[in-house]
């Protein structure tokens, strides 16, 4: 069987020998269909030069017959859902939507040899391609499969943010929440409160120089993300770690005084003045602003680990949000310190402590993404000797991201309250990106089986899996931990 993560609904072999694909491979989409098509240039951009000289072409759906890759879209496979068949001469892929067929290129991908991902030399490299003949029928268990990045802390280029997209992509992920605003940093440009980024954006955790995205270069990520299915989620932490704003602007603070630039890791301190009316149209103009460069539905406006709060006046704050959210047209989602506001159905909770249950969201109604810290959080040390990294929730070697199921991880969340999966990385102790890729892989790996595989969890059966994924790792040049308990 071959070593696809995440393991698919259905894996049947079929007799055959196996096909060959060489630079003469077409590749053939429905006509007349722009994303198709799109879809199709993107598998040729995957195979590259590997398979021979010239790459692959991508030309209007042939015969069925004809030798070559056929995308097409059709059948009943669900939303997300695709059916994907390897005999001789052909790789039939077929999907009711196109993001079925982008999950199906996938698992395309991953059945050819690993020296495919390599960037460098192709060229010299190229070699004919095998593939053993196999159908594969598969749908997703969970709607919501995230990652999420925290940009606020340290800082993270445009370029960057696309590689890890690229790289979430292959594992069918598709929502990248970016936790856009914390005290440490204003990483997001809003034209009405422009000293944000000037001022709130000028650094980071250790005192380096900072940064932020324009919108044009905000948007750039979102269509980047979506021509690879993927929902990029905005998130503006409030009312709490907040100081990069009450450092930009001081009508925002209860005293009006401007903070200090934050560059420590402590959590907690920092919070918009909520009895103030001019937070309120502040809030206004940044979810306005961020809303309309969002194709999506989500508005992620944090609310986590207020300190200096009464909790009347943090009810009453995140109720108020709440209606500015709803008034731009989104959903909210919140950390699951908002469970105890009056939330609408239509609000999402993101459980991360792992001593609660956010039970009276849940019990309204309340869909629930899990993002338990002990198990889904990317930033926590693997073991003792991990040089960098957090431990508060625990160390998370990848049997402990793998071994766990959603459903029945946190009493009071059953399987029909959850919306999805997320795994957050936080940057505090993260200076650079091939810092984020050695804690997010290969626990990453792990969190997307979880949220899409129907429930397996049979560690030495996944391990051997993970294990074949180092060399196409390697090849993509991922920064990865090469954990003792997995056989590379
Ligand atoms: C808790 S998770 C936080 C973050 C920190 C993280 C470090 C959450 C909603 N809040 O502010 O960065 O722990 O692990």
């Amino acid at each position: 069987m071959p070593n696809l993560i995440p393991v698919p609904q259905r894996i049947e072999s079929v007799a055959g020998d196996a096909l060959t694909l060489g630079p003469e491979t077409v590749i053939y989409v429905p006509g007349d269909d722009e994303q198709a098509q799109r879809i199709g240039r993107y598998l040729a951009d995957v195979i590259g030069l590997a398979a021979g000289p010239s790459r692959l072409r991508v030309q209007h759906a042939a015969a069925a017959s004809a030798a070559g890759i056929h995308l097409r879209l059709g059948g009943s496979t669900g939303p997300e859902g695709y059916e994907l068949v390897v005999n001789a001469s052909t790789v039939t892929l077929t999907a009711a939507r196109h993001a079925g067929l982008f999950y199906g290129v996938q698992t395309l991908r991953q059945l050819l040899p690993a020296f495919v991902e390599f960037e460098a030399e192709r060229a010299d490299k190229a070699r004919p391609i095998h593939v053993a003949p196999i159908r594969i029928t598969d749908n997703p268990r969970f709607e919501w499969r995230g990652a999420m990045l925290d940009v606020a802390r340290h800082f993270f280029t445009v370029d960057e943010v696309k590689r890890y997209i690229d790289l979430i992509a292959l594992y069918k992920f598709n929502r990248l929440h970016l936790h856009l605003a914390d005290d440490q940093g204003w990483r997001i440009e809003i034209k009405s409160w422009p000293n944000l980024t000037t001022h709130g954006g000028s650094t980071e955790v250790g005192g380096g120089p900072g940064g932020f995205f324009t919108q044009a270069q905000y948007s750039d990520i979102v269509a980047y993300a979506r021509e690879r299915f993927i929902t990029i989620v905005p998130e503006i932490d409030m009312p709490g770690h907040t100081n990069a704003a009450l450092a930009s602007y001081a009508e925002l603070n209860c005293d009006g005084k401007a903070r200090d630039l934050y560059t420590g890791i402590e959590v907690g301190f920092s919070a918009l003045c909520v009895d103030k009316d001019v937070t309120y149209r502040f809030i206004d103009d940044v979810v306005r602003e961020i809303a309309s460069l969002t194709p999506t539905p989500y508005f992620h406006i944090g609310g986590d680990e207020v300190k200096t709060l009464t909790p009347q006046q943090y009810v009453q704050f995140i109720e108020r949000v709440q209606k500015i959210v709803q008034s731009h047209g989104k959903q909210m989602v919140g950390w699951d310190e908002i469970a105890p506001a009056a939330l609408l159905p239509s609000t999402i909770v993101q459980h991360w402590r792992p001593d609660g249950a956010p039970t009276a969201a849940v019990s309204k109604g309340a869909k629930v993404i899990m993002s338990v810290a002990n198990r889904a959080y990317l930033d926590m040390k693997y073991d003792n000797s991990t040089p960098i990294g957090l431990n508060w929730a625990a160390n998370i070697e990848v049997k402990d991201a793998y071994g766990w199921d959603p459903a029945t991880i946190v009493k009071g969340i059953p399987e029909s309250a959850l919306l999805g999966v997320e795994a957050p990385i936080w940057t505090e102790t993260l200076g650079n990106i091939r810092d984020v890729e050695y804690m997010a892989f290969p626990r990453l790996l792990a969190i997307a089986e979880i949220a899409w595989s129907p429930e397996v969890s049979n560690w030495e059966e996944f391990r051997g899996r993970l294990a074949a994924h180092g060399p196409r790792l390697s090849a993509l040049g991922v920064n990865f931990y090469r954990s003792p308990s997995v056989p590379w």
